[in-house]
């Protein structure tokens, strides 16, 4: 009862943090102790999931007290942090990425060997965090990764989803959707902080007030549910840092509970749980194509505030004077989604800290930069004015406020021009009165960036060319990265080792060394060394796919790889039209089958559950291959795969087999894509467009080792002035007209000419992605590839030569270039 306060005395208590020894024995000791404490069983009665949330529980403890320095390093000295907000992160698994972060994949397998435990057993329990949909998600991850290598002081912001994305699986060639129940058997990489808690508000009015002589506004609510965040640790590799990735979870408040408990009405109160709960139950499947759907302005707002406030009270010292908030933050939009974030800051300076709107204003242009990842007119997210009302009344009005004032500006700046206006106004009146969100980001933002040169081009040129016009240094460009950590150095060791052999192990933070490799295409030695690389990943993945599917791939086929989301835009279809091509040139004994180039067709590829042309794609790919591969006339020269789930694991057994990478989207459409990143770094050719971030591929490859087809973005944009008229290619050529007729005449749907005549019809009279106008100089390009693989030791030359080039694509250098150009953050010594 002394008014002293209790102190730590003990020698322990006073020490940092000790990691376990780094050697199998101490490996061994820890991981028992987790087995018999945090499991609570002995290891002979234990099994394999028991087991793994021990081991993952033993690499944490390795990881803890780097994690623990890091956040007191990072509280000293109150350097500039990159908050990065994201409403998706596809982390992929953790346990190899930590392990290889730590150093400890050599100690941990050998431990576990002792225990009589094999990591490959291991590393099947994981599941993968699917919290994301495709590529942006993806991103979210690399550059976080990349990030915490270059210590570079970082929070990654979002939601934790209950169900990532749904598994998908086939039932008749045709996509069927299951929850994806990622947390059910644990969940050993993330520790939950009730206490941290921030109470999150929706709905009600606003009203003003005086505050001594000043008119202020608050904002009366009508509910709340808490966020509670769940840390997870994102380890830089080998340079001993562990920055922070924060994910939040709805909960029911105690308040809403009794409200409605003291009325008596017990089912309704956990009913109401169930509402709150909602926020973070499910991530919305729908990649570039969002819905404007209530639930998904919820989880936006919910998981904003919370990090902006989180921000505010818990990382800032206290007492920080929040006008130097912009030296000590910047907070990345990861595309629109996060962009309720602007008014919500706004309204915490001004509402809460009584900042004078002007004040704050100008620091929140500060604070915010935007990544835009879209072109598609349909992708840019807008909330009608209703919604958004009835949801954030208060963020209405301060959007309609920042409305006001930037028009004036435009106003100001070019004259009383209605159309320009209109044209600008972050409120659309067209079709229904809406906020147009990525005006919004671009008005606050202190910079805008698109994704690859081209796209960044293509943002300043059309989608937002009145605003590049107004504000021109505000538009810049960081093209896309993937990470070497885990999509060359785990995903692929054979070539890691090869290359750390040829160049030493430094490529994996500097991946521009693989410039190395150019010499070393030369020699031939080389080349048959990473020949056998490819031929022996071939191999794994058959044995993969064999394992998870019952099916097998041939290592002496040219391995041809699609893997990404399914969309039009992508055209899978064309891919689909080239394979029809070929089965017809059998049958139809234009050619023997033994006189064509052996060839592999791989996709993965999941469809919005709500997008029914794009499932009718996946039917039509599995239909297709139920015909080519169980035709005897083929003689087994084309064969089509399109394994289930396509997800982060099993793009990391296809990524290093493939000899192939298909990046066929529509020029214009594709803002960058990272699929094509990953698959050159892994030494595969790329068959592409003029698109995305294919044109970079090309430029640094060079034209000798690109498959180069189709039209360029302007002469898309021609086509289209001029009248595009699918039916005219179809008519004009006849190899064209074979394969669509093949399809129309139900050759792959058992005689039923009605399943895949919605795809036919489409192509023919609609086309919108220009399929049919692409058909012949992709035709052609695949002819070109075909003559390519024959002279294998040329083929193995040119894709030692795009790996070599291709070192410009580590996000290592997208996080450079957005700290050069866009954060102006440092590294922490
Ligand atoms: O080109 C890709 C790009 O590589 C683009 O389509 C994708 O982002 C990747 C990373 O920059 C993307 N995803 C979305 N928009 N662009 C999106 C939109 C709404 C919901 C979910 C994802």
């Amino acid at each position: 009862n002394s008014d002293a306060p209790l102190r730590p005395t003990h020698p322990l208590a006073l020490a940092p943090v000790i990691a376990p020894p780094a050697s199998v024995d101490g490996f061994v000791k820890q991981f028992l102790a987790n087995l018999n404490f945090d499991q609570g069983v002995s290891l002979s009665a234990s099994d394999a999931n028991d087991q793994y949330l021990a081991l993952a529980g033993t690499v944490r403890d390795y990881l803890m007290a780097r994690w623990l320095e890091d956040q007191t390093r990072q509280r000293e000295q109150q350097a500039k942090t990159v908050c990065y907000l994201s409403a998706e992160y596809l982390l992929g698994k953790q346990l190899d990425n930590n392990l290889l972060a730590a150093r400890l994949g050599e100690i941990a397998t050998e431990a576990l060997a002792q225990c009589g435990i094999s990591m490959d057993d291991m590393r099947e329990v994981e599941v993968e965090p699917g919290l994301g949909n495709g590529g942006l998600g993806r991103l979210a991850a690399c550059f976080i990764d990349s990030l915490a290598t270059m210590s570079v002081p970082t929070i990654g912001y979002g939601i934790r989803y209950e169900y990532g994305i749904f598994r998908q699986t086939f039932v008749d060639g045709e996509q069927v959707e299951q929850p994806d129940a990622w947390l059910q058997m644990g969940s050993p990489w993330e520790f939950p902080h009730p206490e941290a808690a921030q109470t999150i508000s929706f709905g009600g009015r606003t009203e003003t007030y005086d505050d001594k002589g000043v008119t202020r506004t608050r904002w009366i609510p009508d509910w709340n549910v808490l966020a509670v965040p769940y840390n997870m640790m994102v380890p830089g590799y080998h340079n001993g840092r562990v920055n922070t990735l924060r994910l939040w979870r709805a909960v029911a408040t105690n308040a809403f509970d009794l409200r409605i408990f003291n009325s008596g009405d017990y089912e309704e109160s956990v009913r109401a749980q169930t509402f709150a709960e909602n926020i973070s139950k499910v991530l919305y499947p729908e990649d570039s194509t969002p819905q404007g759907k209530e639930l998904r302005l919820q989880q936006q707002y919910f998981f904003v505030a919370a990090s902006i406030n989180d921000f505010l009270d818990n990382v800032l010292l206290e007492g920080f004077d929040l006008n130097n908030l912009p030296d000590r933050v910047i907070f990345q939009l990861n595309d629109t989604h996060p962009v309720i974030a602007v008014p919500e800051l706004m309204r915490v300076l001004v509402d809460e800290r009584g900042m004078e709107w002007e004040d704050a204003w100008a620091i929140t242009q500060k604070c915010f930069a935007y990544t835009c990842h879209t072109l598609l007119p349909e992708a840019l997210e807008v909330w009608s004015v209703d919604l958004l009302g009835r949801l954030l009344p208060r963020h209405l009005e301060i959007i309609y406020r920042i409305n006001d004032e930037f028009l004036d500006e435009v106003r100001e700046r070019f004259g009383d021009d209605m159309m320009r206006i209109r044209n600008m106004s972050i409120i659309g009146e067209h079709p229904y009165r809406s906020v147009r969100m990525a005006y919004l980001a671009t008005v606050a933002g202190a910079k805008v960036n698109g994704v690859a040169e081209l796209h960044s081009q293509l943002l300043r040129d059309k989608v937002l060319h009145e605003f590049a016009e107004m504000y021109p240094d505000k538009f810049t460009n960081v093209t896309n990265g993937v990470t070497p950590r885990r999509f060359i150095r785990l995903a692929n060791p054979s070539l890691a080792s090869l290359i750390t052999e040829a160049l030493g192990a430094g490529w994996t933070v500097d991946l521009e060394r693989l410039r190395g490799l150019e010499a070393l295409a030369e020699d031939p030695e080389f080349r048959e060394r990473f020949a056998a690389v490819k031929a022996a990943n071939k191999r794994h993945l058959s044995d993969v796919l064999q394992r998870r599917d019952g099916v097998t791939i041939d290592d002496s086929h040219l391995l041809d790889v699609m893997v990404k989301r399914l969309h039009e835009y992508k055209r899978q279809t064309l891919k689909v039209l080239h394979i029809v091509t070929e089965y017809e040139r059998i049958i139809s004994g234009t050619v023997a089958a033994a006189d064509i180039q052996p060839r592999t067709f791989i996709f993965g590829a999941k469809a919005a559950p709500g997008y029914a042309m794009a499932k009718r794609i996946i039917h039509l790919i599995n239909s297709v291959a139920s015909v080519v591969n169980n035709d005897p006339r083929v003689e087994g020269s084309l064969k089509v795969v399109f394994p289930p789930n396509y997800n982060v694991t099993l793009a990391e057994s296809i990524i290093p087999a493939a000899d192939l990478s298909e990046q066929i989207s529509l020029a214009g459409k594709e803002a960058s894509g990272t699929g094509n990143m990953k698959l050159a770094l892994n030494g595969a050719l790329t068959i592409g467009t003029d698109d995305g971030a294919n044109v970079e591929i090309r430029q640094l490859v060079g034209d000798d080792n690109f498959f180069l087809f189709g039209m360029t973005e302007p002469e898309v944009e021609a086509l289209w002035a001029k009248g595009y008229k699918p039916a005219d290619f179809y008519q004009a050529d006849p190899q064209l007209r074979a394969a669509m007729d093949l399809i129309a005449s139900g050759e792959f749907s058992g005689g039923d000419r009605t399943v895949f005549e919605p795809i036919v019809s489409n192509l023919l009279y609609d086309d919108r992605f220009m399929v049919l106008a692409d058909y012949a100089s992709y035709i052609e390009a695949q002819a070109q590839v075909d003559l390519a693989y024959a002279d294998q030791d040329a083929w193995t030359r040119s894709a030692i030569l795009n790996i070599a080039r291709c070192g410009f694509f580590s996000s290592d250098r997208s996080m450079r270039d957005y700290l050069d150009r866009i954060w102006h953050a440092r590294p922490l010594l």
